[in-house]
């Protein structure tokens, strides 16, 4: 039977379970990675699990998130992740080498390998041939105890690329387009697979960015093929020897096919607040525009910022706006800078930020309010830029450099400039200094006070009393629900960082999501929080179950969830149940009491849960469904994966 690219690096990997769509499966992991925003937690959980030394081929722990430093939280944090991994038997990138996708991409990404990260676009090794996939913290850990990963063998939609991307379009512009199509929900347990005479055209980092931003669909991965194009990535990275061809096989049936000719393809842009607010650059062009940010673990390649360097050399950027640009890793800023693309850079009135995610995850260069801010990133989810009801475009770097000149968003097509060539380095610049080997033998691990632990968690009762502490809509994203920016330092001190917990749909002057929650909590009943479709879009922070589960949130209503949130709130407890009849949620409110009775035998039983709410002095029944497994469910009813049995 002819296979496709997801089902043979799936069974390379299997350990347990049926490779059919929509059965849960266990794989081996070969590599991981952690980033510093995650990696603490991830870090203090491996501690708690008693683990000696990683059980991976490689794990390696970023530092790129929270660089800022503002206060000893981080620097104590990026203390003790590079004691832990000297001691665990982990590499450790040192803040400054660049943003964790694309260093991973540059010098550790091997076709045919899976990697599992603590960050939701580690998918970006997908450019590469990778089964690569984000997962929260709590999971990574595991995958580096050398436990398998457990996910849920994915549906694959195959896209087929024809033809050749037109000048000024660019990878950025190919999925936006997916994302227009697929929309950036409803795409859970699926798998995205390139395929046809089109992806030769593209290199490895445009494969990349295409694979990065796959994430925004809600899929569990995003698949390329292993070709020339990657041995000559590989071969460029002096690691050709890591290459291997992989390929769907011929006549392989998808479960849906979507054609994309790429010389169809024009500049796109997400529109605020959502990475699936897809319009034309054409049709949104004029508009004035007060930031441009060009970054991120998306679009932040030698490819991207040559050509942003060359459409800048000799030119100013509009005096109306400010611009920003952070290199993606080292290697890039180096060579940008050996080759004179930096000058250009700074000649032409930018501000060189740090390799690392930056403003990209609000740290620095929030808009001015009721501004217009363009960025090459990925997510665009309202008040991510620490601005509050911000106006977030997403774009390709081509287009983002056009805009930069003129000072309104602008179709890079329509500058009088020839577009920059890209060719592929025959080498690229090598220097990996900046990653720390692991030692040899046990070391001490410094652990300073900002430092909390694990947090404690409890079994879930049979009879649950709990109270509707927020009724929220559609696509709540765990940028809502654990705010990073400004917070981001706190990620390894739970009980600070539950503070800010829905901080978003806090009103001045009235007691905060936290408060009621604690009170609650305190009180003795069970916080219960209801939503729409799509709860828990974007990144794996683990955090946004974590800190609801201390602030005693038990259970979770909703029309649909996303995967890596649905696994973080099993991990910690949290008991996620949909809706039977979409309208239930529309007749509850805030404040109502939900109570379950014999829980434990309810869940068991599969199926279907019988709930009672009670408000305005009436009391209805109400359908929950239980889409869990039978191994998740005795995990949430434990108390979460560290309440031990
Ligand atoms: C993001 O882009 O939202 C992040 C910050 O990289 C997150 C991880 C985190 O919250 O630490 C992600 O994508 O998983
Ligand atoms: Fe960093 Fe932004 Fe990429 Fe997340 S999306 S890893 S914050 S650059």
């Amino acid at each position: 039977m002819a296979l496709t690219l997801t089902e043979k690096l799936i069974r390379a990997h299997l350990v347990e379970g049926e490779c059919i769509p929509g059965k849960e499966v266990k794989i081996r992991i070969d590599q991981t990675l952690c980033q510093d925003a995650t990696g603490t937690m991830a870090f203090l959980e491996l501690e708690a699990m008693g683990v000696e030394r990683v059980k991976t081929e490689l794990s390696v722990q970023y530092v790129d998130h929270n660089t800022s430093q503002m206060g000893p939280e981080n620097p104590n944090d990026h203390l003790y992740l590079q004691s832990v991994c000297a001691a665990k038997g982990v590499r450790f990138s040192r803040p400054g080498n660049g943003i964790c996708h694309q260093v991973h991409l540059e010098r550790y990404g091997v076709p045919g390998k899976t990697l599992l990260g603590s960050d939701s676009h580690t998918t970006t090794g997908g450019g590469i041939g990778m089964l690569a996939m984000g997962a929260g913290g709590l999971d990574v850990a595991l995958a580096m105890a050398g436990k398998p990963y457990k996910l849920t063998f994915p549906k694959v939609i195959g896209i087929r690329l024809t033809g050749r991307l037109a000048p000024w379009v660019s990878a950025k512009d190919v999925i936006l387009k997916v994302l227009s199509i697929l929309g950036s929900k409803g795409n859970v347990g699926t798998s995205v697979e390139y395929f046809g005479p089109g992806v030769a055209t593209l290199s490895v980092p445009e494969r990349a960015t295409i694979a990065n931003m796959g994430t925004e669909l809600g899929v569990t991965c995003s698949v390329f093929p292993s070709d020339e194009a990657t041995r000559e990535f590989l071969a460029a990275e002096n690691r050709v020897e890591s290459w291997t061809p992989l390929a769907a096989d011929d006549g392989v049936q998808y479960a849906r096919v979507i054609d994309i000719d790429l010389g169809s393809l024009e500049p796109m842009a997400a529109c605020p607040s959502n990475p699936g607010n897809v319009k034309t650059v054409a049709e949104l062009a004029g508009m004035k525009v007060s930031q441009v940010l060009i970054g991120s673990c998306t679009n932040s390649s030698l490819k991207d910022l040559r050509m942003v360097a060359a459409v800048l050399k000799g030119r100013s950027v509009s005096p109306d706006l400010s611009v920003g640009i952070a290199p993606g890793s080292r290697q890039v800023l180096e060579m940008l800078c050996n080759e004179g693309g930096l000058a250009s850079m700074i000649g032409a009135g930018c501000r060189i930020l740090e390799s690392a995610c930056g403003p990209c995850i609000g740290q620095g260069f929030s808009p001015a309010s009721g501004t217009v801010s363009v960025r090459t990133f990925n997510r665009n989810f309202l008040n991510r830029t620490g601005t509050k009801n911000d106006q977030c475009y997403l774009v390709s770097p081509e287009t983002a450099v056009a805009t930069a000149l003129t000072g309104c968003l602008t179709d890079p097509r329509t500058l009088d400039i020839p577009y920059p060539e890209w060719k592929m380095p025959a080498h690229f610049h090598i220097d990996d200094r900046m990653v720390l080997l692991p030692a040899d033998g046990a070391t001490d691990i410094v652990r300073k006070e900002t430092i909390g632990a694990p947090p404690h968690c409890t079994p879930l009762p049979d009879e649950l009393d709990g109270v509707i502490l927020l009724k929220a809509g559609d696509k709540i994203t765990t940028d809502h629900i654990m705010p990073a920016g400004a917070y981001l330092k706190y990620r390894s001190n739970i009980p600070v960082y539950a503070r800010y917990v829905f901080e978003c749909f806090n009103d001045a002057g009235k007691p905060t999501f936290a408060e009621r929650a604690a009170a609650v909590r305190d009180s003795g009943r069970i916080g219960v929080i209801v939503a729409g479709e799509s709860y828990g879009q974007g990144s794996s922070r683990e955090h946004a179950a974590i800190c609801p589960m201390y602030l005693g949130v038990r259970l979770l209503l909703a029309r649909s969830f996303e995967r890596i949130h649905t696994a973080n709130l099993v991990n910690f407890g949290i008991l996620p149940l949909l809706f039977r009849d979409a309208d239930t949620l529309e007749m509850l409110s805030e404040g109502a009491a939900v109570r379950v009775k014999n829980l434990r035998d309810q869940l068991r039983s599969g199926g279907e849960i019988h709930a009672t709410v009670v408000q305005n002095g009436q009391s209805e029944d109400i359908v929950l469904v239980n889409m869990l497994s039978a191994a998740d469910v005795e995990m949430v009813l434990r108390g979460g994966v560290l309440c031990g049995d």
